[in-house]
Order: structure tokens, then C-alpha cells, then sequence
């Protein structure tokens, strides 16, 4: 997979494209990952990327030439590949859409600056509008980071084994379970014997019920979502009747 991001800080790329499973990926050739000047677009002197803004009020806005020749020449490098511009105004990041994204034979990511882009580029130049949240950041380059970041790890073999990514959050519309590692006794906490008895379905069920756990507790809208499946929904019902029987339970008799 091909990754071209258009910026006026290309340098903020070389820690991120220098380290982990991004360096590793690119090593391997599992992607590619280059940045374009958006400056060296400008056709002025002094290379203005930007201007006021028509109507007045305060920020500038990136202007739509230097942008439009910056994103001809990536998809001219990049032909098949999709154009995203990373925006407030974009359809939300989530890890269905990495796996989509992770997909393509390329991505342009064209990171904004200031108030944002000309409205016009985005009409014939832009395929996706993609948010990382609903918060207003400086630039677009950490939503650039962050969009390769999620689809990376997805290309087979990126990870390490071929399917490392299939157990992750979200994979199967859950929170992941819980995890542990050595020592076994860690300042008095043991870790769940279960895990340490080898009994591989017994693991995956205590797995199972901790990611339902998990989920339940910290983010129920993820449930609410979610397509029960028959081991989902006998685990959700033994802990239904575990509390109505608490709830039952006539405290006044104690
Ligand atoms: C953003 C986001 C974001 C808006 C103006 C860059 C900034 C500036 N990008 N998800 N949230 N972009 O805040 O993707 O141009």
C-alpha cells in the first residue's frame, strides 16, 4: 500500500516513518510512504500557501493553487489511489473504516493548516472527508499519522503474523480482554488462573467474558451496536439472572 501525504511540515513525518511497525512495514515493503511540499506548489516568490479569508474575520485559509498542484502531482505518482483531506467536517474514524481504507492500493493525505482549505478544492480534488474526532488540531498531520497508523497494522504481515490484527478492539464490536504477562504475582495480584492452565477453550471463553466485561462497563454503546452471537448472548443472560437474584434477594430477611 502506497501512502503520499501533502504538507507544509514534511519533516514532522521522518520520527514517525523511523519507527515500530511503520518503520518495519516500510523495510518490508508492505507499504511506501513519501510526503509532498504543498510549498513547492507555490507559484509566488516567496511561496504563500495561504490568505485571508473572503468576508473578513480572523485565520487564514490554505489556497486552492499551490494545494491543487500538490495533489495533481500525488495522484498523478498514485493514479488508483484515494484522496482524503483530513477535516473536522469528515466522516468519522473508526476501525471498520482503517480495514476498509487498508483496502486501497494508496492514500493521498492532504493535511490542512490553519481555518482549513479553499472550499473549491474540495469539490473535483478530494474523495473522503475523514475526522479523527470532534476537536479542532492545529494541523491535519497527526490525523494523517493516525489514518496510517490504524491501516498499517492491518496489512497482512505488518503486525508480525499474518492475522495479528484480527483479535483486536473492535475487531468483533467489542472492547479486547484483558491481558497479562510476566511476572505471575505482581505486587500481590495473581494472574486469572485460568489462563495459565494450557485448557485453550476454557481460555477463549474467560477471553470472551472479559471483553463482554469490558465492554458492558466502560463503553455499553458498543453492545447497543453490536449483533449478539449465541455464546454472547448466554454469557450476557447468566450474569442477567446473577443479578436478579441480587436483586431479589429480600435484604430485609438478613
Ligand atoms: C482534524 C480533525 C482537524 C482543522 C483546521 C486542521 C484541523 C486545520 N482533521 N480530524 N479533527 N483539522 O482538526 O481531522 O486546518
Amino acid at each position: 500500500m502506497d501512502f503520499v501525504v501533502l504538507t507544509i511540515f514534511p519533516d514532522m513525518f521522518d520520527p514517525f516513518w523511523n519507527h515500530g511497525i511503520i518503520r518495519r512495514a516500510i523495510e518490508q515493503k508492505k507499504i511506501s510512504a513519501s510526503t509532498i511540499n504543498i510549498r513547492d506548489y507555490a507559484r509566488d516568490r516567496h511561496q504563500v500557501t495561504d490568505d485571508k479569508t473572503y468576508g473578513g474575520g480572523s485565520g487564514m485559509v490554505m489556497k486552492p493553487e499551490p494545494l491543487a498542484g500538490a495533489i495533481r502531482a500525488a495522484t498523478q505518482k498514485l493514479p488508483t489511489a484515494g484522496s482524503v483531506l483530513l477535516t473536522p467536517q469528515g466522516k468519522p474514524f473508526h476501525q471498520n473504516m482503517a480495514r476498509e481504507l487498508a483496502s486501497f492500493d494508496g492514500l493521498v493525505l492532504i493535511c490542512g493548516r490553519y481555518e482549513g482549505v479553499d472550499e473549491r478544492i474540495c469539490h473535483d480534488l478530494i474523495d473522503y472527508e475523514i475526522s479523527i474526532g470532534d476537536y479542532v488540531l492545529t494541523g491535519g498531520e497527526l490525523a494523517a499519522m493516525i489514518i496510517i497508523d490504524a491501516v498499517t497494522r492491518l496489512i497482512p504481515g505488518a503486525l508480525g503474523g499474518e492475522n495479528a490484527a484480527e483479535n483486536d478492539s473492535f475487531s468483533n464490536g467489542l472492547l479486547e480482554h484483558a491481558h497479562y504477562t510476566r511476572p505471575q504475582r505482581y505486587e500481590g495480584q495473581e494472574v486469572p488462573e485460568v489462563l495459565l492452565s494450557g485448557h485453550h477453550q476454557e481460555i477463549e471463553r474467560w477471553r470472551l467474558e472479559s471483553s463482554l466485561m469490558r465492554t458492558l462497563l466502560k463503553r455499553p454503546d458498543l453492545l447497543q451496536q453490536k449483533r449478539l452471537n449465541q455464546q454472547e448472548i448466554i454469557i450476557l443472560d447468566k450474569w442477567r439472572n446473577e443479578i436478579d437474584k441480587v436483586l431479589k434477594f429480600d435484604h430485609k430477611k438478613r
